[in-house]
C-alpha cells in the first residue's frame, strides 16, 4: 500500500499536497522509546481512574499527565497545524482512546457534529478538527488497533452507503479503497475532520492506547471540556495557555484584536 509519510517541522509544498489529496498524513517514530512508556502510563492510569469498561475516549488527560500534555505542542507536529491553519487555533480537545484486548471495529464516520452537521457549512467540508492520533502501540501490522482511513473520502460529494456503515459482517462493512495505517509506536496521524474513518480490529491482548490532540480555528468550542482548570492554566506554558483559548474578551476570536499564541519562531 502507498503511505503518505512526510518528515517531522515545517509543512513543506509536498506535504500540503499530500494532506490536500489524501486528507491526511503520518509521521513516523515522533516519540522515543521513553516518551512512548510515559504516555501508554499516562493513559493506563487515566483509564484505570475512569474505569473505562471497553473502548472509551478520556478528555482532558493532559491537565494531570506531564507526558500528554507535551504532545499539546510537540515540536514535530506543531509546524504541521501551523502551515495547515495559521497562527490563529486553538486545542478544541486531547481525548485519550483505549480500545480494549480483542476489541471490535468501529463504525466508519466523519468528525464533526451531531448537532450540526459540519456538511451543512459546504462542500469541500471545512477544515475545522484537525486531528494529530499519536499512536502509543506498535501497530505495524493490520489488526493492531490501527486507524483505517479512506484516502481523499474528504472530498467525496457523496457520503459512505448507510448499507456498508451498518453491514450485518466485518464483509459488508469493508471498503476496498480502507487504508489501514501501519506505524510505529510513537507515530504521529494527522487528519482532516472529513476523512472517512473507524477504529480497525484489534486481535492483540493487550489494550491500545491513542492520544488524540484536535485543532481548531479559535472560535470552535471546546468538546472535552466546558472550562479549563485554573490550577493547570497556571502551571503550563504561555504557549500551552493560550491554545486552551482563554481569550481577554468573549469577541476576540472574531476580531482583529486577536494575539496570536506566543510561538517561537521555527
Ligand atoms: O480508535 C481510535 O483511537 C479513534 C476513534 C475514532 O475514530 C474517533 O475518535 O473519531
Amino acid at each position: 500500500m502507498l503511505n503518505p509519510v512526510i518528515q517531522p517541522g515545517h509543512l513543506t509544498e509536498l506535504d500540503r499536497f499530500i494532506f490536500e489529496s489524501w486528507g491526511y498524513f503520518i509521521i513516523p517514530d515522533v516519540l522515543s522509546e521513553d516518551e512512548v512508556a510515559a504516555c501508554l502510563a499516562a493513559s493506563k492510569r487515566l483509564h484505570e481512574a475512569a474505569g473505562t469498561p471497553a473502548f472509551g475516549q478520556i478528555g482532558r488527560g493532559y491537565e494531570t499527565e506531564p507526558a500528554l500534555e507535551h504532545l499539546i505542542d510537540h515540536p514535530a507536529v506543531l509546524p504541521k497545524i501551523r502551515g495547515l491553519y495559521g497562527d490563529r487555533f486553538i486545542l478544541q480537545a486531547g481525548w485519550n482512546t483505549k480500545q480494549p484486548a480483542h476489541g471490535p471495529m468501529g463504525g466508519w464516520h466523519q468528525d464533526g457534529s451531531g448537532a450540526y452537521d459540519f456538511k451543512k457549512l459546504g462542500h469541500p467540508i471545512p477544515l475545522l478538527q484537525l486531528r494529530a492520533s499519536f499512536l502509543l502501540n506498535d501497530q505495524t501490522r493490520p489488526r493492531m488497533g490501527n486507524m483505517e482511513l479512506i484516502p481523499g473520502s474528504h472530498r467525496s460529494l457523496v457520503g459512505l452507503p448507510e448499507g456498508v456503515r451498518r453491514g450485518e459482517s466485518e464483509e459488508a462493512r469493508a471498503v476496498p479503497i480502507g487504508h489501514v495505517i501501519c506505524a510505529t509506536a510513537g507515530s504521529v496521524l494527522i487528519f482532516h475532520n472529513a476523512v472517512w474513518h473507524r477504529t480497525y480490529a484489534h486481535d492483540g491482548d493487550y489494550d491500545r492506547y491513542t492520544m488524540h490532540m484536535i485543532y481548531s480555528p479559535p472560535w470552535v468550542r471546546s468538546s472535552d471540556r466546558l472550562h479549563n482548570d485554573p490550577a493547570f492554566l497556571q502551571r503550563t506554558t504561555p504557549l500551552r495557555r493560550a491554545f486552551m483559548g482563554e481569550f481577554d474578551r468573549p469577541d476576540a476570536p472574531y476580531g482583529a484584536g486577536y494575539t496570536p499564541p506566543p510561538f517561537d519562531n521555527e
